[in-house]
């Protein structure tokens, strides 16, 4: 059945690969399954076509037949379990799997996104200077903690699963502000998921549209 997913027909990045969209891709590069992408505009996502698919009017969608689904998390888990390859069959290293999908969505992309918007979108307010050591703090903490835990793994548990594939994609919002630099652990782990071909094949896919005439 055919996948399409939906994706910024010009990404703000420029095709630094920032958007969500890529983590879908990078999913289904892994998996092997084949994908087509209809390109929105800011206007259309917030058109009733669009908002039918995603209430909350933003890419990516995933639309599979009947299904259509929003919300990266839902959408790479729908992938994993219907693929090989992204998750374990051991079901208590699967159910670990799924684990660190939330902890990075949950726990580790919300003061992750925090900083962004706080260097972003709020560097010319006048209390940006005060607030921004404690949205730093905020994010640093959950990133030592990740550090502690990695230790000398390549992956968080195991074999490369949707776990990290979701984990990666959440620290890779980092690189912009230089801060993933300061956590060269973190840095080596982002790095070797950007070395996985599935990675390379799903980055690349995303540049080019976004680096079209
Ligand atoms: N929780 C949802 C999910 O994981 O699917 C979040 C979806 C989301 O925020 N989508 C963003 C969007 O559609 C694109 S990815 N925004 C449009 C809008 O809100 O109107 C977020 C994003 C955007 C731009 C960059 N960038 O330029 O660096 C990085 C990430």
């Amino acid at each position: 059945m055919t996948v399409t997913i939906t994706a910024f027909d010009r990404s703000p990045d420029g095709g630094k690969g920032l958007a969500r969209d890529t983590r879908v891709r990078w999913a289904l590069e892994e998996v092997g399954q084949p994908y087509e992408v209809r390109l929105v505009s800011f206007k259309v996502m917030k058109e009733p076509a669009h908002l039918a698919l995603h209430p909350f009017g933003k890419i990516p969608t995933y639309e599979e037949g009947d299904l259509a689904l929003f919300e990266t998390g839902a959408i790479v888990l729908h992938i994993a379990e219907h693929h090989a390859g992204l998750l374990p069959h051991d079901a208590n290293a699967r159910a670990r799997a799924i684990m660190w999908m939330f902890a990075a969505v949950n726990t580790v992309e919300p003061p992750i996104l925090e900083f962004a918007n706080a260097r972003l979108l709020e560097g010319d307010k006048p209390w940006s200077k005060e607030r921004m050591p404690l949205v730093v703090d905020r994010m640093r903490t959950p990133l030592n903690q990740l550090i502690a835990r990695l230790r000398d793994a390549d992956w968080l548990d195991g074999a490369f699963s949707a776990g990290d594939l979701m984990m990666v994609s959440v620290l890779l919002r980092l690189r912009p502000s230089g801060i993933l630099d300061e956590f060269p652990k973190l840095a080596a782990y982002v790095a070797r998921g950007e070395a996985r071909p599935a990675y390379k094949r799903a980055f690349a896919a995303q540049l080019a549209v976004n680096t079209r005439p």
